[in-house]
């Protein structure tokens, strides 16, 4: 039940960073703009960073989009 209490203490981020039409948590987070999110760069938002093996489903070390997404349920 990781995954249930990761996103009740991520939505309220994502509604932060959703305020701003033009960026999402996402990008926000990739500073570097490669698509990916590597440990360093989800380290800047502690929750991520906690369950950043999970979301790293082919254990490649970066979150990609779609990794991000499908763990966020989208
Ligand atoms: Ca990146």
């Amino acid at each position: 039940m990781k995954k249930f209490a990761f996103v009740l203490f991520f939505l309220p981020a994502m509604g932060a960073y959703a305020a701003n039409a033009d960026s999402d948590l996402f990008s926000t987070l990739d500073q570097d703009g490669n698509g990916a999110l590597s440990k360093e760069e989800a380290s800047a938002e502690s929750s991520l960073a906690a369950v950043f093996d999970q979301i790293d489903i082919d254990a490649d070390g970066q979150i990609s989009r779609a990794e991000f997404d499908k763990y966020l349920g989208n």
